[in-house]
This record gives C-alpha cells, sequence and structure tokens, in this order.
C-alpha cells in the first residue's frame, strides 16, 4: 500500500488560507462552546437555588402548619386564628370544617370544643361540619356512630344540644320524611345514646328492654308513634354493637353522658341520731336512692340532688367520706323523703348528708357520677322540653 504524505506547503495559497479560516472558526467555536457551557451550570446553579427556596418554603409551611394543628390541640381558638394569620387556612365556613373533618392528627376534644361555639363564625362552620357528613343510606344508629366518633361531645349541656340539633336537622335533610319534624329525631338520638348507657354500661342494672324503649318514644313523631319495626332496628343495632366515642381524658360530660348511674353498698349517717347504716345506694335521673337491702322494692330515702353540691370530707375513723350538702343554705334542712320504720314517708331531717365508701377510689366514683348527675340536669331539660313540643303536636 502506498502511504501519501501531504505537507503544508503543498497546499495552494488558496487552500491555505481556506484552512487558517477553518481553524480560527473552530477556535471561536471551541470558546463559545466553553462560553454556553458556563452559562448552563450558571442556570442549573439558579434553578437549584431556587428549587431549594421553593422545598424551604414549603418545609417552612409545613413546620408552621404542625405547630397551628398543636396550637389547636392545646387551645382551639388560638390554634385556628395562628393558622388563619399565617395563611394556611382560609377564613371560610367550608374550608375550616373540611380542616376539622380531614385533618390528621387533630385532638377530638379540641374540635368539639370549637364546633360546641356561639358565636356566628362557628356555628356557620358547625353546620359546614354536620354537611360533611352524608348519613344518605344510613338508620339513625349509623348516622350517631358516624357522627359521634368524628369529634367528642363537649362539656357543656348548651353545646351539645347545639351540635345535637345541627346532627338531626342534617339527618332529616339527608333522609326525608322518616321523622314528622327536626324535633323527633333530635329526641330519638337522645334516646338511643341512653339506651347505648343502659344496655352496656355494667353499673346500670335495671336495663331497658325493647318493649320499654319502644313506649319511652310513644308520640314523639308529633303526636304520633314512630313504627315499631324502625324502634326494633335500632334497638338491636344498639344492642349488639355499643357506641364507639373517642378515647380522651375522660371526666368531661361525655363520659358522663355515656355513663350515667352508679349503684353500691355505703354507709350513711343518720341525720338527727348519729348512727352509721349501711345502705345500697343508686343514683339515677338526678336522685340518690337508699335502701336497706338490694332487693326492697321501695327506697328508704331519697335524696334529689338539683341545688346540691357533693365534696370530700373528713370524718373520725371514717376515712372515705363524701358529704352533699347545699351551699345557698347552710343550716337548713336539705329537701329530701325518707320511709319511717312505721312505713310513713316524712321529709328528712339532714342539713347534709355524710356518706362514707370503702376506699378513696369508691369514693371518688361517687362524688365524679354525683357531681356529673348534677351537672347534666340542664341537658335533660333541654330534652324534655323538647319532647313535651312534639308529644303535644297535632299528628299530621
Ligand atoms: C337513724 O338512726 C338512722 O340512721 C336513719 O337512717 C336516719 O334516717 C335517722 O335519721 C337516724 O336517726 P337509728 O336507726 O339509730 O335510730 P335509715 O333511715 O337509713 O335507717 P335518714 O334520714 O338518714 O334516712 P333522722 O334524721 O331520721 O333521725
Amino acid at each position: 500500500m502506498m502511504v501519501v504524505v501531504v505537507v503544508f506547503s503543498d497546499f495552494a495559497e488558496e487552500e491555505k488560507m481556506e484552512l487558517e479560516r477553518l481553524k480560527m472558526h473552530k477556535e471561536t467555536l471551541l470558546e463559545d462552546i466553553e462560553k454556553l457551557k458556563n452559562q448552563i451550570e450558571n442556570v442549573m446553579a439558579d434553578i437549584q437555588g431556587f428549587k431549594s427556596a421553593e422545598d424551604n418554603k414549603i418545609q417552612e409551611r409545613e413546620k408552621r402548619f404542625s405547630s397551628g394543628k398543636k396550637k389547636f390541640n392545646m387551645d382551639p381558638k388560638k390554634g385556628v386564628k395562628y393558622l388563619v394569620e399565617n395563611e394556611l387556612l382560609d377564613w371560610k365556613a367550608e374550608p375550616v370544617a373540611e380542616f376539622l373533618y380531614k385533618e390528621e392528627g387533630l385532638n377530638k376534644t379540641a374540635i368539639g370544643e370549637f364546633l360546641g361555639e356561639r358565636e356566628e363564625m362557628n356555628l356557620l362552620i358547625l353546620k359546614a361540619f354536620v354537611d360533611l357528613h352524608e348519613f344518605s343510606h344510613l338508620n339513625l344508629v349509623q348516622a350517631l356512630r358516624q357522627f359521634l366518633w368524628s369529634f367528642r361531645l363537649p362539656g357543656e349541656a348548651q353545646k351539645i344540644d347545639r351540635m345535637m340539633e345541627a346532627f338531626a336537622t342534617r339527618y332529616c335533610n339527608c333522609i326525608p320524611g322518616v321523622f314528622q319534624s327536626t324535633d323527633t329525631c333530635y329526641i330519638l338520638s337522645f334516646a338511643i345514646i341512653m339506651l347505648n348507657t343502659s344496655l352496656h354500661n355494667p353499673n346500670v342494672k335495671d336495663k331497658t328492654t325493647l318493649e320499654r324503649f319502644i313506649s319511652m318514644n310513644r308520640g314523639i313523631n308529633n303526636g304520633s308513634d314512630l313504627p315499631d319495626d324502625l324502634l326494633t332496628n335500632l334497638y338491636n343495632s344498639i344492642r349488639n354493637e355499643p357506641f364507639k366515642i373517642p378515647e380522651d381524658d375522660g371526666n368531661d360530660l361525655t363520659h358522663t353522658f355515656f355513663n350515667p348511674d352508679r349503684e353500691g353498698w355505703l354507709l350513711k349517717l343518720g341525720g338527727r341520731v348519729k348512727t352509721w347504716k349501711r345502705r345500697w345506694f343508686i343514683l339515677t335521673d338526678n336522685c340518690l336512692y337508699y335502701f336497706e337491702y338490694t332487693t326492697d322494692k321501695e327506697p328508704r330515702g331519697i335524696i334529689p340532688l338539683e341545688n346540691l353540691c357533693v365534696r370530700e370530707v373528713s370524718f373520725p375513723r371514717k376515712p372515705y367520706c363524701l358529704e352533699l350538702y347545699n351551699p345557698n343554705s347552710r343550716g337548713q334542712r336539705i329537701k329530701a323523703c325518707k320511709t319511717e320504720t312505721d312505713g310513713r314517708v316524712v321529709e328528712g331531717k339532714h342539713q347534709s348528708y355524710t356518706i362514707c365508701a370503702a376506699a378513696a377510689e369508691e369514693r371518688d366514683d361517687w362524688i365524679e357520677s354525683i357531681r356529673a348527675s348534677i351537672t347534666k340536669d340542664p341537658f335533660y331539660d333541654l330534652v324534655s322540653i323538647r319532647k313535651k313540643k312534639v308529644i303535644n303536636k297535632t299528628p299530621e
């Protein structure tokens, strides 16, 4: 094979110039490439910087959001204020309601507290919150299960009233035609909650039967009766599965609401003659009843708890005492009645009742239950006012 070596001097003048031009052009191109490379690097760095600024912003926002949620759990009003001020939440009923309904990690007591507030905006939020629940294919027990799981009922009767009213309105809108009025739905909802307590609270010995449940709810559909089938279904549903309520620190009205009654042996100090008698006490319907034997049909005494207060009290050689007293009329007799040994029913003669439990915990449980029973009174009033109203309506 023959190799031909071409030397620069072999080129013609014109070709040499052309080669020179190409060489220069190549250098310019290489310079341009270098410049472009630098520019690309700069742009990439800018993009990177921008991205991490964005990431930082997002992270910062997430941090503030989570701190807003923590604030909410400690103080719902302050928490929402913080979230709104930091533009993390729109101060409108729907977005706030969605936040309360869907956001994870919110304390259900705090949600209940916030929803129960009386201010106009809170009322709108409550409505929007209840409207997020879909009850269209649920019977009243199923709807209540869903509703009572989405927050924890607050401790004030008026608040419970507003929330249950909102619930009843929503239920009647989702399923029109079942109840003659929202009040009917409201009353039946309470009857169901009370039934749940009666059937599933081990402290309640006298369990409500289906017949009693049906007769308790006579006339509540604006003067007429609800179908037995409907009440039987609701009764069975509760009997088969109790309500599940969100766990919390307890000791509020929700706890009471689901566990109101108590019964057990206690010692009671006499009114005039200071003797200790062992009596079987039953706390129910805001009254304290005491019996000589658990099987007695008639109580020996009845103490209505209205206007009374309860507190722990120390007594010589009786370490676990509680006292029932009337804070407004010290020195006067408490309104109560008792059966004398000859069978006569007379007025009680106590200025206060001293009652002794067998252990500190038992005493505290009684104090808690009695207190709860006293506190829930206005709430029973709310229900009974509605009940009177619907029963006296003429059926349509
Ligand atoms: C009685 O003492 C009993 O302690 C009564 O209790 C008590 O009535 C009486 O109080 C007290 O005098 P003795 O049995 O020793 O006589 P219980 O009725 O449970 O047996 P209370 O009003 O506590 O029921 P006074 O106030 O009726 O004297």
